[in-house]
């Protein structure tokens, strides 16, 4: 039985992770931190059935990490947990560099360190690197991050290129493009539109305030991501790989189609809000992910108005239940 630790197994793309190893047989770790309140609800039931266990750890405590390196002896490590947000990341550049910039460097470090010559090692890279790079983005495009979050991660990705040609150990970077799903955090813009239109819909609120709507973004689905994910991982050769539908839209787009979708009018509704603005915009994001379809044989499942429908559907009963039991 193969062991895998997850880092981030408590965000979007560790739940959905967790669900396909368990599958596959494998026996699932995930490193938890901290939190004043729990943070579980999306493993919470593979937690109680016992398919996944988790350790207390930070990624920006090196030592919780090498000891459960120590302790489990994983076959895989994804590390996929990070300080995800991107406006956020201008609020907190300093501590995004410390989890998301220099924490895979630790774990590469610790595996170094403690010959770890068999573990293979997933890094959860992103189109957020590409920054102002014209699109469509692919492998080679030069890389132009606009924000603490990007450069942390460009930072990483380059640390896991050095080390695995340095060191000759497998050590992979998954650049995936934005991807979403019911399970996505309420703070990106999808969920948020999702949840607004919803509420509005219930009458619970009048307006959603946004801020750039022009934004071009390539959306895929988080649950066939997380295959591209185990592919990299189990192909021969260690290597990197854009993973997105190469398909794109506005946030506008995104937004008319979730408020119509709900027989709603987007424009009556929504309201501008420079809160929402960043520093630094990316302005267009559009994947090519050739190398994954031709190396991997890896494609989306999930088309853009499906995963609209999907999202859509499970804020709209959410809502509804949160109103039934008296939170909303
Ligand atoms: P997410 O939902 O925000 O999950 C982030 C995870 O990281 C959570 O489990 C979080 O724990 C954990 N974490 C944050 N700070 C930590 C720390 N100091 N120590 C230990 N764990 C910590 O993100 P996601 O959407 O699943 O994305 C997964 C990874 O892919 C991230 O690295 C993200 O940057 C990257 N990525 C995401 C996308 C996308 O569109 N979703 C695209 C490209 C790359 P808590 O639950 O306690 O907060
Ligand atoms: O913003 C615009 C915003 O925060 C998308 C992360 O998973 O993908 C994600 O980063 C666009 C931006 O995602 C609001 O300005 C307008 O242009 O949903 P987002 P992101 O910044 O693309 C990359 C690939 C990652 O790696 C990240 O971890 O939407 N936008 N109005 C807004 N965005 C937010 N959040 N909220 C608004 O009200």
């Amino acid at each position: 039985m193969k062991t895998a630790l997850i880092t981030g197994i408590t965000g979007q793309d560790g739940s959905y992770l967790s669900e396909l190893l368990i599958e596959k047989g494998y026996q699932v770790y995930g490193i938890q931190r901290r939190t004043s309140t729990v943070t579980t609800e999306r493993v919470d039931k593979l937690l109680k059935s016992g398919e996944v266990t988790t350790y207390y750890g930070d990624l920006a405590d090196a030592n919780s990490l090498i000891n459960l390196l120590v302790k489990i002896k994983p076959d895989e490590i994804y590390n996929i947990g990070s300080m995800s947000h991107v406006r956020v990341s201008f609020d907190i550049p300093e501590y995004t560099a410390q989890v998301t910039g220099l924490a895979p460097l630790r774990i590469l470090e610790a595996m170094r360190s403690l010959g770890m010559k068999e573990t293979k090692f997933y890094q959860a890279s992103s189109s957020e690197m590409f920054g102002i790079s014209p699109s469509p983005q692919n492998e080679e495009t030069p890389m132009l991050p606009q924000s603490p979050y990007g450069c942390a991660k460009l930072y990483a990705y380059h640390m896991v290129r050095a080390y695995r040609s340095g060191y000759g150990m497998f050590a992979c970077n998954g650049i995936l493009f934005n991807h979403e799903s019911p399970r996505r955090s309420i703070n990106f813009v999808t969920q948020k539109i999702c949840h607004e239109a919803a509420k509005i819909k219930i009458g619970l609120q009048k307006e959603i305030r946004l801020g750039n709507l022009d934004a071009m973004r390539d959306w895929g689905y988080a649950g066939d991501y997380i295959k591209a994910m185990h592919r990299i991982m189990q192909h021969s050769i260690p290597g990197d790989f854009v993973i997105a539908t190469e398909e794109q839209h506005t946030v506008k787009e995104f937004a008319e189609k979730v408020f119509g979708s709900l027989g709603l009018n987007f424009y009556d509704h929504v309201v501008f809000d420079e809160q929402y603005l960043r520093p630094n915009e990316v302005p267009d994001l559009l994947g090519d992910a050739t190398k994954a379809r031709v190396v991997l044989g890896w494609k989306p499942e999930v088309n853009f108005e499906q995963l609209i429908d999907m999202m859509v559907s499970k804020a709209f009963d959410e809502e509804l239940s949160k109103l039934r039991i008296g939170v909303a």
